[in-house]
């Protein structure tokens, strides 16, 4: 036996003697309901305690299971809340049902999930929920351990976690980012509807990825350098409808001596983007904001894409530092299916490496020229300035067969525009 696949056994038998694996293999039938929790005002009244996790101080109420060796848990949370707050330390993967609650921390994070198991979210069918944070956060709580807790957004995760159930769930982030976990994050249902302001970050931050599976996402960034999604690792776009509007432009900083500029993008994923279900509708509007920012590839089999950007280039002096370009990736861009209509004020499509059209159906419009690799395996077309196509926005543009109702919001006159699908001939 090699020493990898040596450490992976010894991984997965202590992942099974922790209990992971069967934590894992949730099911929503394994959960009895356990504490009630009901926000009024400034305070807050608590329920179904058995085990004494919970204190209550006006309506900020911490839920301390650090110890608790006994499985599933689940915390309901109902009422309104105009200076409350939820911290939960537990052992053990656990749900949050969110039914009807309206909370709002002026100084903090609305909820705060120190467990380093799954967390399911649970946004309980017909209801709206509501959270909010305020413009500054007041120093962290410490844990057990004598270690100062992060808390890094208005609904902020140390460990993974599961947002489910079809009721309405509005996040407003004002200091941070609207959702953080330093895991990952799966959304596989619900209506879901973030807004950043201006002083705040990134709608989702997230490090170890995020998947999207179905319900519907709505997210607001109007800071400077905020991404609608920014992930440290790997991104999927399985199903469900995305939408992201990014409004600011970029952020330029010096730090220890160098000058690092932050652009804003819908989504900046740090590994590969994989995109094969679901609706997505990307609008960057500041200066130098992107619509897709990926690190490794961009890789498209199914679903539709929209992009528009409508920035103008960011310069210091007389060198660009961002780009407003619509799909960037720093290796490749690869289409096998799945639809992708993008508007750029700069390149529809750009990479360091080559862009592939193996399949699909696109139409990549910019004011610059996007070139595809000659190892593409579809036929495509391009039209450069020199046919003087124009187009104009609120109009539908019909190209070899493909169409594209242009957002009002674009123009672009001579534009470059590819297109492709199996129809076209090569
Ligand atoms: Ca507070
Ligand atoms: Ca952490």
């Amino acid at each position: 036996m090699n020493m990898k696949k040596k450490l992976i056994g010894m991984t997965l038998l202590a992942a099974i003697l922790n209990g992971c694996v069967k934590d894992d293999k949730y099911e929503m039938s394994n959960f009895k309901s356990d504490i009630d929790i009901v926000f009024n005002g400034t305070t807050a009244t608590v329920t179904g305690d058995t085990n004494g996790f919970v204190s209550v101080n006006g309506a900020d109420v911490t839920v301390n299971g650090a110890n608790n060796t006994t499985a599933n848990m689940t915390i309901t949370l109902s009422g309104s809340t105009s200076e409350g707050s939820l911290l939960v330390y537990n052992l053990r993967s656990y749900t949050i049902v969110l039914n009807g609650v309206s909370i709002n921390n002026s100084d903090g994070p609305a909820i705060n999930n120190q467990a380093n198991k799954a967390l399911y979210i649970n946004i309980a069918d017909g209801t709206t929920n509501t959270l909010t944070d305020g413009t500054t956060y007041a120093p962290a709580p410490v844990n057990a351990k004598g270690d100062t807790i992060d808390q890094k957004a208005t609904l902020f995760s140390e460990g993974q976690f599961y947002l489910r159930g079809n009721g309405t769930l509005n996040i407003n982030a004002n200091a941070k980012n609207a959702i953080a976990s330093d895991d990952y994050v799966v959304m596989e249902s619900g209506n879901i509807k973030i807004s950043v302001s201006n002083t705040g970050s990134n709608g989702i931050k997230v490090n170890d990825g995020f998947t999207i599976k179905g319900g519907t996402l709505n997210i607001d960034v109007k800071a400077d350098g905020a991404r609608g999604i920014k992930n440290d690792a790997r991104t999927a776009i399985e199903g469900g409808n995305l939408n992201i509007t990014t409004s600011g432009g970029c952020k330029i900083e010096t730090v220890n001596g160098v000058k690092d500029t932050t652009s804003c993008a819908g989504i900046k994923s740090d590994s590969l983007l994989l995109m094969s279900g679901g609706v997505v509708n990307i609008v960057s509007k500041g200066e130098g904001g992107k619509g897709i920012n990926c690190s490794m590839n961009y890789e498209q089999t199914g679903g539709t894409l929209y992009v528009t950007t409508i920035g103008k280039v960011t310069t210091t002096g007389k060198k660009i530092v961002s780009n407003p370009h619509a799909v960037k990736a720093d290796a490749n861009i690869i289409f096998t299916g799945g639809e992708a209509y993008v508007a750029s004020a700069r390149k529809a499509f750009t990479c360091d490496g080559e862009l592939l059209i193996n399949g699909g159906t696109i139409m990549g419009i910019g004011k610059k020229v996007s070139t595809p690799s000659a190892n593409s395996t579809q036929a495509f077309k391009s039209y450069d300035e020199d046919e003087e196509i124009d187009v104009i926005g609120g109009k539908t543009l019909t190209i070899d067969g493909i169409s594209y109702a242009i957002p009002s919001i674009y123009t672009c006159k001579n534009a470059y525009i590819l297109v492709s699908s199996a129809h076209l001939n090569k």
